[in-house]
């Protein structure tokens, strides 16, 4: 039965009826089941005020099928009675019978039967009474023809406990007249259409209420992982802040550029197996910077730039091997190295222009001064987000890989308080204003900052990143400008990403045992709030 004719004979009903119709009335009468009258008096409640519906809900029992069945065969205890002969029963044939266990201990509660253990052959059962009363079977007659009143709660809750019977809890709808009640209902328009209007004839007709509350069309699409939802704010983040995106599609890097271009020492405890990851093939990269390669070495063994050095054997074959890198530091590395390079060749190129030109000479002033052939040094504002990798420890919050944030900013004479200004400036645009900053210790910043930012929620300090400013021991081989200052922080994705999704086990987040769902169900990502 079409919907919109169960809807119409509802109406019919409605109009004939005193007061109201109860929804199960109705699907009674009709012969349908209770969902379809539920979703005529929804459509009918969408067509504006024609009903009103009130939700109501009743109990009443029902017979259980074990119920029905001690309706039609009388109850346990009553069948094993019947099962009886004059001369007895072996107790164990009686426990063999269907009603055996359970109507064998109510017949004896009953005094029905009785058990005579020192009969020959083992005990055997006897029938006490020549007639029993199965009241049980009564009763359920009883509620089965609808006088269920006759049977009192506590009788009720005790054939309920048998679960013989069951109280069911209905809902249905009460169904009045609203106050624009019709028996007919009218097709309501849903598009108002240019021929509508140009003929006038919208007048005429009734257009159906827009649904404010309805829920847009689930698209078929792909759905981006949190976490690639994260990068993208803080990607934006940088973006506004004028930053420029460094190329990090390079997961295998040489040690070279992972540790001693940071000028951490070849026997830091982060280059062992214990925290890296070595490639095994290639094992070694052959490329790199000869001349570049020599001041490293130069400033890890002997020092230079007023620095002491670490005063150790600097050997290549160390620098030489492959890892999967532990940070994009080690991008930051690559860059500011081709940064210098870039600024050193212009100021050769520049040179060589003017060798090569006649001099200009001021009409009548003194030469102007020449220009120092110091390399003129542009300020950057890089930043990359990318996976690391560590040889960890994994628990609830680490795996052996993660993605690191990293924002780097090169200039002529930057101070620890240009980092703080810059990392506020950052954090605020997570929504997170309360920092303070504690002295710390990377092998390539001095100095170098913890970042902690107050958590509302926990009402606790929670270390939010690391930063610092870079060596000079880093910076002036690469060929960095004297004066130039390069100050760098980085914290994770994951952190940030848990704590915006709710997820506690980084495992929920990343990896095989990743629900999918969590993917499509995923929300869009504001870090500012
Ligand atoms: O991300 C971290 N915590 C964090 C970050 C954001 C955040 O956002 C909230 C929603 C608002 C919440 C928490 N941390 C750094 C701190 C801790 O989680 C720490 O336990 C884990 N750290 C990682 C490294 O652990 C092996 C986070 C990761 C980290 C640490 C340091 C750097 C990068 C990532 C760095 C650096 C650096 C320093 C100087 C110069 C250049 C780079």
């Amino acid at each position: 039965m079409a919907d919109a004719g169960v809807a119409e004979l509802l109406l019919k009903k409605l109009e004939s009826a005193d007061s109201g119709v109860d929804s199960q009335d109705v699907a009674r009468d009709l012969s349908v089941d209770h969902q379809v009258i539920v979703g005529a008096v929804k459509s009918l409640q969408s067509l504006g005020d024609l009903i009103s519906a009130e939700q109501r809900s009743s109990k009443h029992w029902e017979l259980t099928g074990e119920g029905q069945e001690t309706v039609e065969q009388g109850s346990h205890e009553a069948r094993v009675f019947k099962a009886i002969p004059d001369d007895g029963l072996p107790q164990s044939e009686l426990m063999k019978l269907p009603s055996g266990k359970v109507g064998f201990s109510k017949a004896m509660s009953n005094k029905w039967i009785r058990v005579d253990k020192a009969h020959e052959g083992g005990p055997r059962i006897f029938r006490m009474v020549e007639t029993i009363e199965d009241s049980v079977q009564e009763k359920l007659v009883q509620i089965q023809k609808g006088i269920a009143d006759e049977v009192d709660e506590k009788e009720k809750n005790e054939l309920k406990k048998r679960k013989l019977l069951a109280e069911v809890t209905v809902k249905s709808y009460f169904i009045t007249k609203g106050p624009s009640f019709s028996t007919t209902i009218t097709k309501q328009e849903t598009d108002l259409t240019p021929e509508m209007i140009a003929s006038g004839s919208w007048k005429e007709k009734s257009f159906k209420p827009y649904n404010f509350e309805a829920l847009g069309v689930t698209l078929d699409c792909g759905h981006l992982h949190p976490l690639m939802k994260v990068r993208t704010q803080f990607r934006q983040i940088f973006l506004e802040m004028g930053f420029t995106e460094m190329p990090t599609n390079n997961y295998i890097e040489s040690s070279f550029w992972n540790f001693d271009s940071l000028f951490q020492p070849q026997q830091h405890p982060a280059r062992d197996q214990h925290d890296t990851f070595f490639l095994s093939d290639p094992a070694v990269a052959t490329e790199f910077p000869q001349d570049y390669l020599e001041r490293v070495k130069k400033v890890h063994s002997e020092g230079g730039y007023g620095s002491q050095g670490y005063k150790y054997d600097w050997k290549i074959e160390e620098a030489k091997k492959n890892i999967l890198r532990t940070h994009t530091t080690a991008v930051s590395a690559r860059m500011l190295y081709n940064l210098a390079q870039k600024c050193i060749q212009e100021a050769k190129n520049k040179v060589e222009t003017k060798e090569g030109q006649p001099k200009k000479q001021k009409r009548g002033g003194k030469r102007r001064k020449k220009r120092s052939n110091e390399p003129k040094f542009t300020p950057v504002k890089y930043f990359s987000i990318d996976r690391v990798f560590r040889n960890e420890t994994l628990d609830a919050t680490h795996l052996a890989e993660f993605h690191q944030i990293e924002g780097v900013v090169a200039d002529y004479g930057l101070t620890l308080g240009d980092l703080m200004g810059v990392l506020h400036q950052f954090f605020t645009k997570l929504g997170i204003t309360k920092l303070r900053f504690k002295p710390a210790y990377n092998p390539y910043t001095e100095p170098s900052m913890e970042i902690f930012s107050y958590h509302e929620g926990l009402k606790k300090w929670v270390e939010v990143g690391n930063s610092g400013v870079f060596r000079p021991e880093m910076l002036l081989p690469m060929g960095i400008p004297e004066g130039v200052s390069v100050i760098a922080w980085g914290l994770s994705l994951e952190r940030p990403t848990m704590i915006k999704y709710g997820i506690n086990n980084i495992r929920e987040l990343v990896g095989h045992k990743v629900n999918l769902q969590m993917v499509y169900d995923g929300p869009i990502c504001r870090l500012d709030s």
